[in-house]
């Protein structure tokens, strides 16, 4: 009722069919002749904007009014998907729009496909923001996101007979109907120059390059409620000044526009290539002008909200600053420098400040995934922000020599090698003498160990550097020379990021344990209060009612209300009825429904036709490494491998018929993803064309990987991976939804697997592999040569190595499992170990899906145990315990 007294018009359907023939005729992004289906998206989306804007200004009026403390999530990826559908979802004019698209001759869900899904994000954290950004406005908290606008998405992925191949997503080409760039609200962003003393003896950060970031706001709608808040996502530009037109008119027209693209080229992409020294300096680039924008706003914010008297001490109590991940991290000096710097507090009252303002999640224990920075290049770009982190660093180093003492000096240098900002960076003057001890000590080894995302070089980098230390470890009487190449001098984010937050929290359970005893154990030990667990969520508007929208009416009709999308605890109440045939035969009935729009999907963008009475088993994510898909596909070879072994009846009787699904995107420069990515298709390419195969398996790499392929995927799965090697996974958060929409998941004990098991039961999940606590001992194991790999292991290498599917022989792959010469570490992500298990895992599962009853039953017990996987609930606990903000309704 609110939001019809709200609305511009009444939300019956002939008004909003008005609504949306007035954009097309006013609000013009195509010629006037034509009235088809990408002008009919534009118009739906603009009129569905109208209502939003009304609700938006509505929520921001009203908490500048009341000056209420606000929570903001710094993010450099949002993964929002598509909007119109819950956008009129959320705005519960799903009815009208559908009726009115019609009486204008489309379809709610064809307009809605033609909307270009921003892939804004690279996978969870970036998908995670967007359903916290979902459940901040439905639970009516007040909070914004600030991200960056990039020009292009993460890349548009295509699969050729070569493997992957990127491209630029060029998402904005139509324009992006739901924001609304705001010409008055840019700031200045500074990069290089300077720092010198003012007149006023204080510092000042001066020349340099300056760009103009530019705020476009995109509005938020909650489920059910007027409170609708912001994404405000920055674009770069220069000054208009710095076009030099004299040269232009001269003709030098690329050295005329340099400034202009030096200052845009920040937001082109998301995730810049960075080998290069320039690719370094863009990423440095783009995540302090996401830092300082986002302040230098926020700081604004507080002072008009203030009114005429400003109480520094106060902007804690009005501002929670939540950093996700380590990329934001330079908010914590650039929040000091303004401080210090702009509003003359001094360093001890801006520390206090800071340290209150902002927290931190950590999302990663990859350690190469723990962003440094050289300390050079950072001098150079960030000249007064380096001054600044030096002295955080000398304040800690200062803390850690007061809580060791510096009676043991082997102790201290352990503690200050393990917890300093700065790393291979000669101690604080002050502290020079503190270490004095024997000489003769190598100076400490580039610290980048454990998997490698960039490329084969890093790899065998690793290697060979993990070979020299084992040699030095056996000779420990010879005097090691100083190596002649000095390690660069780092800065290393995630110690910033640790010391300057009030906060720091994991994304599961198991993850905030490993957190606490292994990554940041140290700084446990200094202070322990500040370590916190916050299980990730998914928000069931867009990953159950809209996407599911057959399982939802069920769900409503079976528990007698829609209060579960808000409520998830009430999904619990299926449980009563999961062996009720009536429900399950309709439970059967909507998974089948999903299965043919997959089975449609998947002829469009493959080719292939698959059988929708198979079990459709789903792995889609990052591709990486340790989330082993590798894995799955040699579990796929297996099975191939014993049907082809069998006659037809034999194998009819063996093995149920399966699709196996793979999407994802390996990361451009990632070498040995891609080789997994052209694996994959290679095998489909064989199996898929093998006729004695048929039906009973069919491989399928759905290109292009995206929101909404997996709104489409979930809820037509049954079976889902989710097979890291233990203790690798932060999370994940797939597992959720797909838990949610009646899926059973097989995986290890890794990240959210564990407590989404607890959840639905132990008998309705899949369990295998080596658990976290031993994979220390089985990588030492396998290092020293003492693994001893089962028989079905070195059988299904032996195959891939026949030529069973084509010409390569996939040395560097099968290879990587095998720790031969140039092929990385001996399977550090320990596949030849839990192959056995994994295929033992999978026989259960065949024998499980036979009985469709039981199956069934899983499936619906996996739906009435995830209400613990809201986003809802996530967002409660951030509220609470990290950054005291209360949900506010709007009058
Ligand atoms: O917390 C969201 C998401 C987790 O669910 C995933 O388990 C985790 O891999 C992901 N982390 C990242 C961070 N970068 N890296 N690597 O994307 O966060």
């Amino acid at each position: 009722e609110a939001l019809t007294s709200l609305s511009p018009f009444a939300p019956d359907a002939a008004s909003v069919a008005s609504s949306i023939k007035y954009h097309s005729e006013f609000t013009p992004l195509f010629s006037p002749e034509k009235f088809e289906l990408p002008k009919a998206f534009f118009a739906t989306a603009q009129s569905v904007r109208d209502a939003l804007i009304i609700n938006w200004n509505a929520t921001y009026e009203y908490y500048n009014r009341v000056n209420v403390k606000q929570a903001y999530y710094l993010s450099m990826e949002f993964l929002q998907g598509r909007a119109l559908s819950n956008a009129v979802g959320n705005l519960g004019l799903t009815g009208p729009y559908a009726e009115a698209l019609k009486s204008l001759g489309f379809d709610l869900e064809s307009v809605a496909s033609q909307e270009p899904d921003p892939a804004l994000g690279n996978g969870g954290l970036g998908r995670l923001a967007s359903c916290f950004l979902d459940s901040l406005a439905t639970l009516n908290y007040p909070a914004w996101g600030y991200g960056l606008r990039y020009k292009y998405g993460l890349f548009k992925q295509r699969i050729t007979k070569d493997g992957q191949e990127e491209a630029a997503e060029d998402w904005l080409e139509l324009s992006n109907p739901w924001e609304i760039v705001r010409n008055d609200v840019s700031y200045p962003v500074k990069f290089y120059g300077k720092v010198v003393f003012g007149s006023d003896g204080k510092k000042r950060w001066i020349g340099g390059e300056d760009i103009v970031a530019v705020a476009y706001d995109v509005p938020i709608p909650g489920y059910k409620t007027k409170s609708t808040i912001n994404l405000r996502l920055w674009s770069t530009k220069a000054p208009s000044e710095d076009f030099d037109l004299s040269s232009y008119n001269s003709g030098k027209h690329t050295e005329a526009a340099e400034a202009l693209f030096n200052a845009e080229k920040i937001c082109y992409v998301l995730y810049p290539g960075d080998e290069s020294i320039e690719g370094k300096a863009l990423r440095l680039k783009q995540q302090y002008t996401l830092c300082s924008a986002s302040l230098q706003d926020i700081i604004a914010r507080y002072e008009t909200r203030s009114g005429g008297s400003i109480n520094w001490e106060e902007f804690p109590e009005k501002v929670a600053v939540q950093m996700n991940d380590t990329h934001p991290t330079l908010c914590i000096p650039e929040l000091m420098r303004i401080l210090m710097d702009l509003k003359g507090l001094s360093w001890e009252d801006a520390w206090k400040i800071t340290q209150r303002t902002v927290a931190y999640t950590n999302h990663t224990v990859l350690p190469e995934a723990l962003e440094k920075w050289s300390l050079e290049l950072m001098e150079k770009l960030l000249p007064r922000h380096v001054e600044i982190i030096e002295m955080i660093d000398e304040e800690l180093v200062r803390t850690i020599v007061s809580e060791y003492g510096t009676a043991d000096p082997d102790l201290l240098e352990e503690k200050l090698k393990a917890m300093r900002i700065l790393e291979n960076v000669e101690l604080p003057s002050a502290f020079a003498d503190v270490i004095v001890k024997p000489k003769n000590k190598p100076v400490s080894a580039i610290n980048t160990i454990g998997p490698f995302e960039d490329s084969e070089e890093d790899a065998q980098t690793v290697v060979k550097k993990e070979q020299e230390e084992e040699r030095s470890a056996g000779e420990e009487e010879e005097v090691i020379p100083e190596p002649t190449v000095k390690p660069p001098k780092m800065v290393r984010m995630a110690n910033l990021a640790v010391v300057g937050g009030h906060a720091v929290n994991g994304v599961a359970e198991i993850h905030s344990e490993i957190v606490k005893k292994d990554v940041f154990n140290e700084f446990v030990k200094l202070w322990p209060d500040k370590f916190q667990n916050k299980t990730n969520g998914v928000t069931p508007r867009r990953w159950i009612r809209f996407c599911n929208p057959y399982l939802s009416d069920i769900i409503t009709n079976w528990i007698g209300t829609e209060d579960w999308v808000l409520n998830t605890e009430k999904l619990s109440e299926l449980r009563k009825f999961a062996d009720n045939e009536d429900l399950q035969s309709e439970w059967r009935a909507a998974k089948k429904k999903n299965k043919l729009k997959v089975v449609s999907l998947i002829k469009e963008r493959t080719g292939y036709t698959v059988n929708p009475d198979a079990m459709f088993d789903i792995q889609i994510k990052r591709i990486h490494e340790y989330k082993r898909q590798l894995l799955n596909i040699l579990g796929i070879v297996y099975r191939y491998k014993k049907m082809k072994e069998m006659s037809a009846s034999e194998r009819e009787k063996a093995f149920v018929p399966r699709v196996c699904i793979f999407g994802g995107k390996a990361f451009a420069t990632y070498v040995q993803a891609k080789r997994i990515v052209k694996f994959i298709t290679d095998v489909g390419s064989t199996i898929n064309h093998d006729p004695e195969i048929g039906d009973l398996l069919k491989v399928i790499f759905v290109p292009d990987y995206n929101v909404s392929v997996a709104e489409l995927l979930i809820p037509a799965s049954e079976l889902s991976q989710h097979i890291s090697t233990a203790g690798m996974e932060a999370s994940g958060t797939s597992n959720m939804k797909f838990s949610m929409n009646g899926c059973i998941l097989i995986g290890t004990l890794d990240g959210a697997n564990v407590e989404i098991r607890d959840e639905v039961g132990e008998e309705n999940f899949f369990l295998f592999g080596a658990k976290a606590h031993e994979i220390v001992n089985l990588r030492k194991e396998r290092a020293e040569g003492k693994f001893v790999p089962d028989p079905i292991f070195e059988e299904v290498k032996k195959f891939v190595r026949s030529g069973v599917f084509g010409s390569n022989n996939y040395d560097e792959l099968i290879g990587s499992l095998e720790g031969n010469e140039g092929f990385g570490r001996a399977d550090y992500f320990l596949v030849g170990k839990d192959f056995p298990s994994y295929v033992e895992c999978q026989e259960k599962v065949d024998e499980a899906y036979r009985d469709q009853k039981r199956w069934t039953r899983m499936s619906i017990m996996n739906t009435a145990g995830s209400f613990k996987f809201s986003s809802d609930r996530t967002i409660h606990e951030y509220a609470k315990d990290i950054w005291n903000i209360k949900q506010v309704e709007l009058p």
